[in-house]
């Protein structure tokens, strides 16, 4: 059923989260309400079947502005951005689209009087500094990839534009994303996709990371759920705005193949560690989310057992 009517804009509509948020957000708030954007059009027809899309990269702001004005768009999801990997292989590219991106997205927003605007973080904030079991939200941020330091500088952008000019801007540290949809692209937490397709078109999977290597996951359903509760809650309960640690579930790479296993008995994990190992390390294993909880009732409802068995159930038709 469609509630309050928001004109919503989503960057980054053919990403990994853009992908899944479109169709929840549109069933919400009505098809032609949410206008997907992405720097390539979609593979998936539904996401421009089913509601407006357009060619947008976000370094463009004269575009960005003009599609904001002919929409008559109140509220933007900006999910695009170049993620820690990439980033490594090219930082002046994060750096662009990432940091120019978001400043043109909080421009627009002060400008035409946007009411709410969602800017994600990432687990990619923490570096050595950061205590690694349970990492604190306020705590020390020396991030050690580029992608790191761009989301450390859009948090404090958010901040900036919140106290400075009273907007209302949101986020929350992403950690890890599992999803069955679309692959993500670029990331070091890709690995805990990947062994799925690997596992069930290949029964092997040879892994990027050690098998000990233990990071903060989500499985999609509560990435969306997070999203869709922190744009509901109300401004003035909010003491954070755009830095939410947000946990989902840890665990290492050797106790998801052996949640596999349960599944896929010959299924087999080697391990070939690349430089994606050094930027695991760097980052926590496991995160303190309580502000989320006591501001906005943020609880997940999946762990590692009902992630793997869902994901499983969503994949095997399309690739046994
Ligand atoms: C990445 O691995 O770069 C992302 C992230 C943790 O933000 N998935």
């Amino acid at each position: 059923m469609t509630q309050t009517t928001q004109r919503i804009l989503v960057t980054g509509a053919c990403g990994q989260i853009g992908s899944e948020l479109i169709p929840v957000l549109r069933q919400r708030y009505g098809d032609t309400n949410v206008v997907a954007t992405d720097i390539r059009p979609p593979e998936a027809d539904c996401l421009k079947d089913q509601g407006p899309f357009e060619l947008l990269n976000v370094c463009d702001r004269a575009r960005m502005d003009d599609i904001i004005a002919r929409y008559a768009i109140d509220t933007v999801y900006h999910m695009a951005a170049i993620l820690s990997a990439t980033g490594e292989e090219n930082p002046t590219l994060a750096w662009d689209v990432n940091i120019l991106g978001l400043v043109n997205v909080l421009e627009i927003a002060r400008q035409r009087k946007l009411v709410r605007v969602f800017c994600p973080s990432s687990i990619a904030v923490f570096g050595p500094d950061t205590p690694h079991d349970c990492a604190p939200q306020t705590t020390i941020l020396t991030p050690t990839t580029m992608y790191g330091v761009t989301k450390v500088t859009g948090e404090l952008l958010g901040e900036y534009y919140v106290h400075r000019f009273g907007l209302d801007i949101r986020g929350v540290r992403y950690p890890g994303i599992i999803s069955s949809e679309t692959l993500p692209g670029g990331g070091t937490t890709d690995y805990a996709v990947d062994i799925f397709y690997h596992a069930l078109k290949y029964k092997s999977y040879s892994c990027f990371v050690r098998s000990d290597t233990v990071l903060p996951m989500m499985y999609m359903p509560d990435c969306v759920k997070a999203t869709m509760d922190l744009m509901d809650a109300d401004f003035n309960s909010l003491r954070s705005h755009c830095n939410f640690n947000l946990a989902g579930m840890s665990f290492s790479v050797e106790e998801l193949a052996n949640e596999i296993q349960k599944h896929i008995p010959d299924f087999v994990c080697d391990y070939a560690p690349d430089f994606r190992q050094a930027i695991a390390d760097s980052w926590p294993q496991t995160i303190d989310d309580s502000p989320a909880r006591t501001q906005w009732g943020w609880r997940p409802r999946h762990d590692l057992k009902s992630m793997t068995r869902d994901m499983l159930e969503k994949l095997r038709p399309r690739l046994t």
